[in-house]
């Protein structure tokens, strides 16, 4: 793995604060955008075990047909060890001890393959689907393929993280988007948004509470290949998928992975409960399947 991480300097983590998102180019060699690209090949082909919604792919079956059939794995470091490891990439750890602070652990990976064609997801919050009591959620989006807008980048509203207001959601029926629920009401049109065109190997950060989205890929063939994992400070409890009966004021999800400095927790142990599958691009419509979540 890369070990010369770019360094975080105080600009990058003041414009992090004001923005809510930063751009680390050039994180990834090209060696380890490679690694990442075959092993994504291996797990929509099957290779690396059972992901709730992935067809063992046929010997005869181009990888190019297996991976047109997936939008996104959640959860891929649970089966792959090469995802795993890339949990704490020296330049995430790097950047998100400088924007979090010394403890930070991950609770969830996502892997886009996101084909020519298939759809990009309407605005949202983090914070909504995956809430810290400090509000400190960060995504680490590390590019596999150059994203621009026409294969569907992420688009960011610069600034929209900092009242630490999350918006309505409401289910919609937009088949540019898959059925994930999208935020409403917020007081932003999409004049204010920003498309954030990275080369492969760069490596975007944002904010919970930033509103974000990601377009349909329009591109003729071609993937905008994605792996996004989700952080926060360890000394926040995770008040995340409660149970019936769960208090949310002491409610702590602890299926998680430390990358840097002490979990204040270790006391509780660590549980090993969120399993790959695969999310449903809504290429059908979503009316039928409303609200489907992270
Ligand atoms: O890259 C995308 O298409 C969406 C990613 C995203 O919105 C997220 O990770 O929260």
């Amino acid at each position: 793995m890369n070990t010369l991480a770019p360094a975080i300097s105080p600009a990058d983590v003041a414009f992090y604060r004001e923005n809510g998102y930063l751009i680390v180019e050039n994180a990834l060699t090209s060696a380890e955008v490679e690694e990442l690209r075959s092993e994504t090949t291996a797990l929509c082909r099957g290779e690396r075990g059972p992901i709730r919604g992935v067809e063992p792919a046929d010997p005869d079956e181009s990888d190019d047909d297996v991976l047109r059939r997936y939008l996104c794995i959640h959860f891929p470091h649970k089966l792959s060890d090469v995802m795993y490891r890339y949990l704490a990439h020296p330049a995430i750890v790097e950047t998100l001890t400088g924007v979090i602070g010394p403890n930070v652990k991950a609770m969830q990976s996502m892997l886009f393959i996101k084909a020519a064609g298939k759809p990009g997801q309407a605005w949202h919050q983090d914070e909504d689907f995956i809430p810290t009591r400090d509000r400190s959620l960060a995504g680490g989006w590390i590019a596999l393929d150059d994203a621009t807008v026409e294969n569907g980048c992420l688009w960011v509203i610069p600034g929209s993280h900092k009242r630490g207001i999350l918006w309505p959601q409401k289910d919609h029926d937009n088949r540019e988007f898959d059925c994930t629920i999208e935020s409403v009401g917020f007081p932003y049109t999409d004049a204010d948004a920003i498309p954030v065109e990275v080369k492969a190997g760069a490596i975007v950060f944002f904010n919970g509470y930033l509103l974000h989205r990601s377009l349909k890929n329009r591109a003729t063939s071609g993937y905008r290949r994605v792996l996004v994992n989700h952080y926060m400070n360890a000394d926040s409890l995770l008040p995340w998928r409660l149970q019936p009966g769960d208090r949310a004021a002491i409610a702590d999800f602890r299926d998680i992975v430390m990358i840097a400095g002490e979990d204040a927790y270790a006391y509780k142990g660590i549980e090993d409960v969120g399993g790959a599958h695969v999310r449903p691009s809504g290429e059908g419509g979503c009316i039928k399947n409303p609200g489907e979540k992270k």
